[in-house]
């Protein structure tokens, strides 16, 4: 039995769950704050990250790690090529977009998310990293209509992750969605990925989960 580990609000969480889903694995959600102190999540989770996952009695930290090893273990169906060279030209996009677009973006998350404040120098370093990486990342993305290509892979798990959250990051910070004005048109990509049951799932469940912290916090 496979347990995930993190909360719905966190959008690396939604990506292994997303291929939880499309793979019709059985899996259950333990709800695990990000930073906890708890010993026996330092031992899953180093840094205290989420998502992780116990796969009987392994633990594994890190979105890509854990989806490599769900495909590895449950190949079908399949979310990459079977051509080794072709699976690697997938995670080469998921990765490409998660060091280069997701992870810089994020140090606006604080101001565009949770009420806290970037500086005026993060601000502007990000803004200029992200306006080269984005149409770097085009180079490498498909959208035909999935990122990687005709097919929904593991690429396009890591892009419902990155690219919105991304978007509203700059969309907040700087008054400009920098994922849109690169040409990305990532609204119309999510209404793609939204035929998808697991995404239908996923977006509920993250909907439920922020109402019910708004409740709480009211
Ligand atoms: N590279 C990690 C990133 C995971 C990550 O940063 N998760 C966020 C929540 S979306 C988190 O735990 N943040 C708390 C922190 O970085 O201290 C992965 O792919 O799993």
């Amino acid at each position: 039995m496979i347990t995930l580990y993190g909360s719905n609000i966190s959008n690396y969480y939604n990506k292994v769950k997303l291929v939880l889903l499309e793979k019709n694995l059985p899996f259950t959600e333990q709800p695990q704050r990000a930073r906890s102190k708890d010993e026996t999540v330092l031992a899953a989770t180093p840094l205290g990250k989420i998502p992780f996952v116990r796969i009987g009695e392994h633990t594994l930290c890190e979105s890509q790690v854990i989806v490599d090893c769900l495909e590895a273990m449950h190949p079908e169906p399949p979310l990459v090529p079977a051509d080794p060279l072709a699976a690697a030209k997938v995670r080469e996009i998921a990765a490409f977009l998660e060091l280069y677009v997701e992870w810089v973006a994020r140090e606006l998350y604080g101001e565009a998310f949770f009420g806290g404040k970037a500086s005026d120098e993060v601000k502007a370093s990000v803004r200029s990293r992200l306006q080269r990486n984005i149409p770097a990342f085009m180079r490498l993305a498909k959208f035909s209509p999935y990122v990687a290509g005709s097919e929904f892979t593991l690429a396009d798990a890591a892009a419902y992750s990155a690219l919105p959250t991304a978007a509203q990051a700059t969309k907040a910070v700087f008054g400009e969605d920098l994922v849109a004005a690169a040409g990305i048109d990532w609204k119309g990509y999510l209404k793609l990925l939204g035929q998808r049951p697991s995404v239908q799932r996923v977006n509920a469940d993250r909907k439920r989960e922020i109402e019910a912290a708004a409740a709480a916090g009211a």
